[in-house]
């Protein structure tokens, strides 16, 4: 995943205005059309500054020429440069120029240059006027740096394994890869639950905010969150303690991360029978207060979830589509 980069962005040249007469002689050449413009559009699905920074150097076209017969040149193609929510948008020289926070929000950054003047336009009396036009205007161009802080609604955090991506999954569209060892989601990835965001995010291990494991560069990217999913596996025997390490080590990371209002999922829940799950709930209970158990293999728990997610979620505030 790419969430910084820096692009060049050149606006199109204005057409030229022409010199064209009619049969009577009369002055009749059109103005050149405008260059085209550069916009940048917050687009919720794109995730990352991957496409975009492959990209790397986005040219507007060029105005065209203006006509005879008074016709005015056509307008150069503007180009629409999609990036995510929310990316922040800096000059070549690292002054901010905005942060794009709302979807199919239309930006203009560069406008084309103006089209030159048709003599048609400028016509005069006599020869001298007739035969005046202008160039259009040059094009212009920008360095610019952009910079994603994924938001999301919901965040999945959790020891490796924990089944966080397969929930993610479960709850929306995404096919995020999901395998039976430590460490396979290696970035934070998005996915959308009806109108809420979901974050996926790679596996948290003590001493993580001292570069282990994969480390918290993805602290960031949950700036925006508005609840904690925190999922254990019950694979695990020492549930309480594995709660109470992780809660620790989000202590260590980040003040706002550690205080967000959370939901803990415990996961795999059908490792146990029916009848076993109803003495391990009654165990979990003396331990935890607000928790869900599930299964992603279990329609109803993931349904279950959902609606819990849901719930959560709209009491909090509102969604971030
Ligand atoms: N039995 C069972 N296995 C599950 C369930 N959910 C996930 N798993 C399995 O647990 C393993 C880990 O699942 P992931 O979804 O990749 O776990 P993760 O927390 O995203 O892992 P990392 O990305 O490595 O942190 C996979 O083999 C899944 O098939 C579940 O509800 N029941
Ligand atoms: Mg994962």
């Amino acid at each position: 995943m790419i969430d910084t980069c820096k692009i060049t962005i050149q606006s199109g040249k204005g057409g030229d205005g022409v010199i064209a007469f009619d049969n009577n002689r009369k002055a009749d050449g059109g103005d050149g059309g405008s260059g085209g413009d550069i916009y940048i559009v917050g687009d919720l699905n794109v995730y990352d500054l991957t496409k975009v920074s492959k990209v790397k150097n986005f040219v507007a076209q060029d105005g065209h020429n203006g006509e005879k017969h008074k016709q005015t040149g056509k307008h150069g193609e503007d180009i629409e440069i999609h990036i995510p929510l929310i990316t922040k948008i800096y000059n070549g020289d690292d002054t901010e120029i905005f942060t794009m926070s709302r979807n199919l929000f239309k930006l203009k950054i560069l406008e084309g240059g103006k089209g030159g003047l048709g003599n048609y336009t400028l016509r005069g009396e006599g020869w001298e006027g007739k035969l005046t036009r202008t160039k259009g205007e040059e094009s212009s161009s920008k360095e610019l740096k952009l910079e994603l802080n994924l938001k999301a609604d919901a965040i999945f955090l959790g020891y490796p394994n924990a089944g966080k991506s397969s929930i993610v999954n479960s709850l929306s569209n995404a096919k995020y890869k999901v395998a039976p060892y430590e460490f396979t989601t290696l970035n934070p990835q998005l996915a959308v639950m009806d109108r809420y965001l979901l974050m996926d995010l790679p596996g948290l291990i003590e001493g993580a905010h001292k570069g282990r494991g994969l480390g918290i560069d993805f602290v960031k990217h949950t700036k925006y969150s508005k609840l904690l999913v925190h999922c254990i596996s019950l694979e695990n025997t020492n549930l309480k303690k594995i709660y109470k390490d992780l809660k620790n080590e989000l202590s260590h990371i980040s003040e706002d991360l550690y205080s967000l209002p959370e939901l803990i999922v415990f996961t795999k829940a059908d490792i146990y029978s029916d009848e076993q799950m109803k003495k391990v709930k009654r165990e979990l209970e003396k331990d935890f207060k607000d928790f869900v158990v599930m299964s992603v293999f279990r329609k109803e728990n993931v349904e279950n979830l959902k609606k819990v997610l849901k719930e959560r979620l709209s009491s909090i505030s509102n969604s971030t589509i």
